[in-house]
């Protein structure tokens, strides 16, 4: 069975990603937590990942140490889950979305940290409200195309709408105004029994601190 090391579900963006891909495949997996911003959480996560960055799955002796990497993964793994859209075109459009995701919007990242358990409001800059456009631009363009599909980015649920999960999430915490195709998106994401399980969980997290 697959064991993914993930950090603190409050918080942790990167660890939703592959944890999400999972519960969606519906594949079982052992998850194990690192919190993170403890003083041994350097030493623990290097000991397992030289990188020392979570998230971390392994397959017996396989070690795969980046979220895009871990979902391209399960992707190779489960081909009948299409975690991928099918169509080359569709999907080289959804791999420039999570890519954009991946490397990108360092502005809301920075600005608007994911933090699950809380509401609040925290003004931000001109560079955060363009990444917050960007991606309700993108959102709402493939919402349009693939409607007749599905309510996800690409009508079946894809990598591409694990990798703006964390966003989705932020959306609530800062109170975000989307437009209402966007916000139907984000409505559907949330109510995702998955998604309300990493809920539940980051609300337990925070109870604990
Ligand atoms: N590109 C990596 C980034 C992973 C990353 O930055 N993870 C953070 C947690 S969200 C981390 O492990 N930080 C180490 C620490 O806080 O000590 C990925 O996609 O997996």
């Amino acid at each position: 069975m697959f064991k993914l090391i993930i950090g603190n579900k409050n918080s942790s963006s990167w660890s939703l990603r592959p944890w999400l891909a999972l519960k969606m495949i519906a594949e079982p997996f052992e998850e194990h937590t690192i919190p993170l911003g403890q003083a041994e959480t350097r030493a623990s996560i290097l000991a397992i990942n030289p990188a020392g960055k979570l998230p971390l799955l392994i397959d017996h002796t396989l070690k795969v140490w980046d979220s895009l990497a871990i979902c391209e993964y399960l992707a190779d793994c489960f081909p009948h889950a299409r975690l991928w859209p099918e169509e080359a075109r569709a999907r080289a459009v959804a791999r420039s979305m999570a890519a954009e995701m991946h490397a990108g919007f360092t502005a809301l990242r920075q600005q608007l940290p994911m933090d699950v358990a809380h509401r609040r409001d925290v003004a931000h800059d001109e560079s955060a409200a363009a990444d917050i456009a960007r991606i309700v631009s993108l959102w709402q363009e493939h919402l349009n195309r693939n409607q007749a599909q599905g309510p996800f980015l690409f009508g079946h649920f894809t990598i591409a709408d694990a990798f703006y999960a964390p966003v989705v999430t932020r959306f609530v915490t800062y109170g975000t105004t989307l437009p209402p195709l966007a916000q139907r998106y984000a409505d559907h994401m949330l109510s995702l029994p998955a998604m309300q399980e990493w809920y539940a969980a980051a609300e337990i997290e925070v109870g604990n601190e």
